[in-house]
């Protein structure tokens, strides 16, 4: 096969395999304001929040906060889009949405859009956004601690399908005595703030319950980047002593997000949280000592990428996944997505998209299935150059598994 038809070939594959999307902030219907779609909030997604104090410095924090959500989508409409050229990855990711959704934003009016996009009702639009994503499913971010939240989960839950649970548990991990609080308003017997062996029992049974209510893919939590599991403190506990036992018992993955550093500015609230180098040797360590617990990681800085690979083939039960956040940007996806197959071959997620406005699946697949087509591309060439052949059922069988979702389940 020549190169160009290689090229060709593959694009159409990944183009036409319909994407398990592992982590999403993303919610079905039922769960009615929690679900976020739609021009404005496209616009004032919080990767763009923080560009637009780059192009307004004068501009106050505050005076940002005070707005109505149309009017902060106006001013960085007019700040990134109109008076500058909207070329970073968060602001081409709008263009594309529009442009896959067949909206002409050539003449920059933003209400026109606004017209444009007011056609559908909120279940046609989940629809067409699907369907033009080519995603088969999204993974929810699940908070029982969450007080929008939980009502839903306790009276109608979710049925649609391509809506999936997955429970994530960050504020065990970063608040205990608030957490504990509400678990004890939730009905379980927690008897102090700290995690002795009587909260952990009941943290446990917690847990357990959760995973009955909302039956999830996994359980979850972001990790700072300093994290540490041998310090006995409650965030220790909490991965040691309740996390990890629970994924076991219930047989779910346990996945963990680690590098952040929380609230860097936080005048920028949800837009505040930066980045910093971890220690993959806990990652190394959980892996060894738990061999009957399976991994998902995933990892913030650029700088633990190699090790994480080199880590993951030495544990079966680590699965890496995504090019998280701050990583999700075209030059990286494709570096780490070389450095991924070269050192683990397929036995790895790519990526997931991290959408938090319905919409934005359209750009973030659009975007990331080009940049993997391509590293899977010269990988083809590759091993057809070295001997070996390669053919329309390979590919589909290896574009499947990666961005299939079949490696959750193994
Ligand atoms: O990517 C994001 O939108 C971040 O704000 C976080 O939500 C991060 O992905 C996370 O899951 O903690
Ligand atoms: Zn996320």
């Amino acid at each position: 096969m020549d190169s160009k038809k290689l090229a060709q070939q593959v694009t159409k594959i990944i183009n036409d395999t319909p994407i398990a999307d592992i982590h999403t902030h993303l919610y079905s219907e039922a769960f009615g304001d929690l679900l976020l779609y739609g021009i404005d909030e496209l616009i004032t997604y919080h990767y763009l929040v923080a560009e637009l104090f780059r192009y307004k410095p004068e501009l106050e924090y505050e005076t940002y906060w005070n707005m109505s959500k149309q009017q902060q989508a106006d001013l960085i409409w007019d700040t990134i889009f109109v008076n500058n050229s909207p070329i970073s990855e968060a602001a081409r990711g709008v263009v594309t949405v529009l442009n896959k959704l067949g909206i002409d934003a050539a003449d920059k009016d933003l209400t026109k859009i606004r017209t444009a996009l007011q056609q559908y009702s909120t279940s046609q639009y989940i629809d067409k956004v699907f369907e033009t994503a080519n995603v088969k499913y999204a993974i929810m971010t699940n908070d029982p601690f969450d007080e929008t939240e939980v009502p839903v989960w306790d009276t109608t839950g979710n049925s649609d399908t391509r809506f999936k649970p997955a429970l994530r548990v960050d504020g065990l991990l970063n608040d205990f005595p608030l957490c504990a609080k509400k678990m004890a308003h939730q009905g379980f017997k927690i008897t102090s703030k700290n995690l002795d062996k009587a909260v952990i029992t009941a943290t446990k049974d917690f847990l357990s319950s959760w995973i009955e209510k909302i039956k999830p893919l996994y359980i979850a939590a972001s990790m700072p980047n300093d994290l540490k599991i041998d310090d006995g403190s409650d965030t220790a506990k909490v991965i040691l002593d309740c996390l990890i036992p629970v994924a076991r018992e219930n047989n779910l993955p346990f996945a963990m997000m680690i590098g952040v550093k929380r609230q860097m500015n936080p005048d920028l609230r949800l837009a505040g949280d930066g980045v910093g180098k971890a220690d993959v040797d806990i990652v190394a360590t959980l892996a060894r000592e738990n061999p009957d617990v399976k991994f998902l990681v995933t990892m913030l800085s650029r700088e633990n990428q190699h090790e994480l690979c080199i880590t993951a083939r030495k544990f079966k039960n680590l699965t890496i996944f995504g090019c998280w956040w701050f990583l999700n940007n075209p030059s990286i996806i494709r570096e780490m997505t070389a450095e991924r197959i070269e050192t683990l071959g397929l036995t790895m997620i790519p990526q997931h998209s991290d959408a938090r406005v319905l919409d934005q699946i359209i750009y973030k697949w659009t975007h990331s299935r080009k940049v993997i087509g391509e590293v899977l591309t010269e990988k083809y060439s590759d091993i057809v150059e070295a001997g070996w052949p390669v053919t329309e059922d390979d590919i589909k069988r290896d574009v499947n598994m990666i961005l299939g979702g079949q490696l959750l389940w193994r």
